[in-house]
């Protein structure tokens, strides 16, 4: 039979990017986000590869809607192999005096309680397998603070202790867990940070080749490839032309 990965945020980007790679080498699909109409479209696209796929709609922020869509889950899509945490956001770009607790709000909400949230409910079916493969998508943000990314560092940061922290509570469960912690990936992320400022974003990959997320996806699919005994615990990736968060090399 063939295994079964979760991929939040499959509406575009990394996660979408990911949930191309393993539906090519066979994995069925559990795909979710808030715009069904993008994944009704990846659903047809993913089908291709003789595989099946369930979309869940949901806001990964709203605990009711979380309960509601993982409980409903039945029949052959109830053990998940893998789940890739993947669904996130930079909202604003602001120094901490003048950050919006909006954006705040969303942030935290998204990056770290939707994480938790999503985690807790795929957890126990994992538990009683003693088996799976949690990916989290961190960022080089989740290493290192840049000026005007407070609060989003502080999300990724807590990724990573939560990346932590569940490697050791789950280790008597045989689950793996690993991160990604890309640097700069040229997706959607940058219009959504600036509010669907086009300009601002096209500025931040300006002079420079960033990653695509395919290259994300290839790492998370080499993850979650790996024979039983080996877990990779973090990938920290970078453009070529970018050496930390605040040190990159453009050109033009
Ligand atoms: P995109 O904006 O392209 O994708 C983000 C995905 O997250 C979308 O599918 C979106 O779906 C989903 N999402 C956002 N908010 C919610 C929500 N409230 N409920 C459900 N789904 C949600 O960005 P990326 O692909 O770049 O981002 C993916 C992850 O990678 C994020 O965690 C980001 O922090 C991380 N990352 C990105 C980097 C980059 O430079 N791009 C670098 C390092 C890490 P929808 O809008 O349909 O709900
Ligand atoms: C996204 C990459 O450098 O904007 O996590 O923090 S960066």
């Amino acid at each position: 039979m063939n295994k079964i990965a979760m991929v939040t945020g499959a509406t575009s980007g990394i996660g979408k990017a990911t949930a191309v790679k393993l539906a090519k080498i066979g994995f069925n699909l559990i795909i979710t986000g808030r715009r069904e109409e993008k994944l009704t479209a990846l659903k047809a696209e993913l089908e291709a590869n003789n595989i099946q796929v369930l979309p869940l709609v949901f806001d990964i922020r709203n605990t009711d809607a979380v309960d509601s869509a993982i409980t409903a889950i039945k029949d052959n899509w109830t053990n998940i192999d893998v789940l890739v945490n993947n669904a996130g956001l930079a909202a604003g770009a602001d120094p901490i005096q003048d950050g919006l607790w909006s954006d705040w709000e969303q942030m935290i909400d998204t990056n770290i309680k939707g994480l938790l949230y999503l985690s807790k409910k795929i957890i126990p079916g994992m538990m009683e397998r003693k088996q799976g493969h949690i990916v989290n998508v961190s960022s080089i943000a989740g290493k290192e603070t840049y000026a005007n990314g407070n609060v989003y560092c502080a999300t990724k940061h807590a990724v990573e202790a939560i990346t932590k922290g569940m490697r050791i509570d789950l280790l008597p469960y045989n689950i793996k867990v690993s991160s990604v912690s890309p640097g700069m990936v040229e997706t959607e992320f940058s219009i959504v940070r600036y509010h669907g400022d086009k300009e601002k974003a096209d500025n931040v990959y300006k002079g420079l080749i960033p990653l695509y997320a395919e290259d994300i996806a290839d790492a998370i699919e080499f993850m979650v490839t790996r024979p039983p005994h080996v877990n990779i615990n973090d990938m920290l990736i970078m453009p070529s032309a970018q050496a930390s968060a605040v040190y990159n090399h453009r050109e033009g």
